[in-house]
């Protein structure tokens, strides 16, 4: 059987690596490159911690690029910072140099081109906003035939937004924010016919990041990958955490642990509610990770960390 190819686009959060991570445990994945985007990091450590990635877990082979695109709304800097604490994590540093490539042109070019050379359509794998992939489509429109469907982090249905009012003047709440750091780009891939399967907060709400789950990360004594995934996970335990990127990625692990449902849907890009995604008949259809088997993908989660 032929493997599944898939491109990924992340942001550089903690939630982006543990996905990146998952993604590098699945046998029947082919990962064809990996894309971040500067939202939810500071680019270089996340690029940095990114590759030293892909070297810990042996997929060296793998390149990745720096996307130059840039958002509207930008992620607070205290998010953000958590990338330099992951690049420097002791067990991401233990070698000298850095294998993984990082390649010359930039994220956007690099999924074009990688999207072009591919044998059969990709799925995009995205945990960031879709701006990346909305300069890739402008640039390249050819592009569309060649992707598979995205599998998306994103949106708010029928639950308020994590976009804090207190934190964002001239916001009623209602945002996710991987579609307020740049709107107008989720709206420009709603324009597509390309198949949208997202992982909304309607349901990453219900999929916490709990103390037990961490500490029997610490108990399966894995190295070293349950290690750094228990690093990751100890570093964002303090602060309301859910599975919010990697609940989106295993949807490709095990699709049949969730129900999807189908909506129809806007992207509001202006006013009060800018980043809101917007149930409203005759939209735009998606299909949305509407229920989980929670005990199978908590149970998934720790069997993949143990290596
Ligand atoms: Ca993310």
């Amino acid at each position: 059987m032929s493997k599944q190819l898939v491109f990924m686009d992340h942001d550089g959060g903690v939630d982006d690596y543990l996905a990146t991570m998952l993604l590098l445990t699945m046998d029947h994945i082919e990962l064809l490159g990996v894309v971040v985007t500067p939202a939810d990091c500071y680019i270089q450590p996340a690029i940095s911690a990114t590759r030293k990635i892909l070297d810990l877990m042996g997929f060296s082979h793998i390149s990745v690029a720096e996307s130059t695109v840039r958002g509207i709304n930008p992620f607070p800097r205290l998010y953000r910072r958590d990338s330099f604490i992951v690049d420097h994590l002791p067990i991401l540093n233990q070698s000298e140099v850095i294998n993984t490539p990082l390649v010359a042109e930039s994220g956007q070019d690099f999924m074009i081109k990688v999207l072009r050379a591919a044998p059969q359509p990709v799925t995009l794998m995205v945990t960031g906003p879709l701006t990346t992939v909305a300069v890739a489509l402008d640039q390249a429109p050819d592009i569309e035939a060649k992707i598979e469907k995205i599998v998306w982090m994103g949106g708010a249905l029928n639950v308020p937004g994590n976009v804090e009012k207190s934190l964002e003047a001239g916001q009623d709440g209602s945002a996710e924010w991987n579609v307020y750091w740049d709107a107008i780009s989720a709206a420009r891939v709603w324009q597509t016919q390309i198949e949208i399967i997202m992982c909304p907060l309607d349901l990453t709400n219900n999929v916490p990041v709990t103390s037990e789950l961490v500490q029997k990360m610490g108990k399966q004594r894995h190295y070293p990958v349950s290690d750094l995934a228990g690093q990751c996970y100890a570093l964002v335990i303090p602060q309301d955490y859910y599975f919010w990127d990697v609940l989106a990625t295993a949807y490709l692990g095990h699709p049949e642990f969730y129900q999807l449902r189908e909506w129809e849907t806007e992207i509001i890009t202006t006013g009060l509610s800018q980043g809101r995604t917007k149930v409203v008949s005759s939209g735009r259809k998606i299909y949305a990770m509407d229920k989980l088997d929670k005990d199978a993908f908590y149970d998934y989660i720790l069997k993949q960390w143990t290596r």
